[in-house]
């Protein structure tokens, strides 16, 4: 894959040589471009933003250097057609599935706006996408663009050391993952689950999904609702929802009753008790 980015910042995008990511360039998987969008200016100043129509606070940024950089770099490649995705908070709201959808484009072109905007016009003639990575107030897209590129860099072919863990991903099957553990066996007077130690891998596994299913019940309960349940998943739900209205009895019970109904849950509390 290759990914273009444009920004004014191309620094804040050096993360992407680091760890998995840099790892899938060095190979040659992805190949990412970090354009400055001052090359594409032609004023002595390299203005990029001007004052917004109609008033207000802060700045937009202008048209012209966003077309040009566009251009260029769509034309670099006459063969084909890159999805030109920004991030901004008016966008979709990113998920796996959107990942995803991301990691099957053989090249995507990123534009990094500051808070206040592009252009419309410039989002109008150029973008495929605007996706959101979530409802806060970042300064830039730089950092939306880093998490984006991220969550596909590891999606794609030969990524990651083990093609089976990208599957066992929380999100992948719509619940979040089991808790897990390594050595020691016994931690702070805290011992491992017997389970995994047992060698049944078929206890293990029910074990996992068992645990997949109450936590994202306590945490996530809007993903339980759109996740595929097996029989065993909605015996394993009634078993919960049972153990909750004991718990409800008593003063604490209700407590934990109560953050299991708001979403809420630490790693200290009820999940793993529910
Ligand atoms: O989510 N986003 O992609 C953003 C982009 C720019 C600023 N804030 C955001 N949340």
């Amino acid at each position: 894959m290759r990914a273009d980015v444009v920004t004014i910042f191309p620094t804040y995008l050096e993360p992407l040589r680091l760890s998995l990511v840099g790892r899938a360039q060095e190979r040659g998987t992805l190949d990412v471009r970090t354009h400055d969008l001052r090359a594409w200016t032609s004023d002595v100043h390299r203005t990029v933003d001007d004052a917004p129509y109609g008033g207000g606070p802060g700045m937009v940024m202008r048209p012209e250097p966003w077309d040009a950089a566009l251009s260029e770099i769509a034309e670099s490649d006459p063969t084909r057609r890159p999805r030109v995705v920004v991030p901004t908070p008016a966008g979709r709201p990113f998920s796996q599935r959107h990942a995803e959808e991301l990691a099957r484009e053989p090249w995507l072109v990123f534009c990094c706006g500051r808070y206040e905007g592009i252009d419309s016009r410039v989002i109008d003639t150029w973008a495929d996408d605007e996706i959101s990575i979530g409802d806060y107030v970042l300064a830039g897209g730089e950092v939306a663009t880093l998490v984006i590129l991220e969550a596909v860099a590891r999606l794609l072919p030969g990524v990651l050391g083990n093609s089976a863990s990208a599957a066992d991903d929380s999100f992948s099957d719509g619940l979040l993952e089991a808790p897990v553990y390594t050595r020691p066996q016994v931690w702070r007077g805290a011992e491992v689950p017997a389970v995994l130690r047992s060698g049944d891998h078929a206890a293990v596994a029910r074990w996992r999904r068992a645990q997949a299913l109450r936590r994202t019940l306590a945490r996530r309960p809007d993903l339980v609702e759109h996740a595929e349940l097996s029989d065993a998943d909605r015996a394993v739900l009634e078993a919960v929802a049972a153990e909750v209205q004991q718990h409800a009895a008593t003063a604490s019970g209700a407590a934990l009753a109560a953050d299991s109904a708001a979403g809420r849950g630490s790693a200290r509390d009820s999940p793993d008790r529910l």
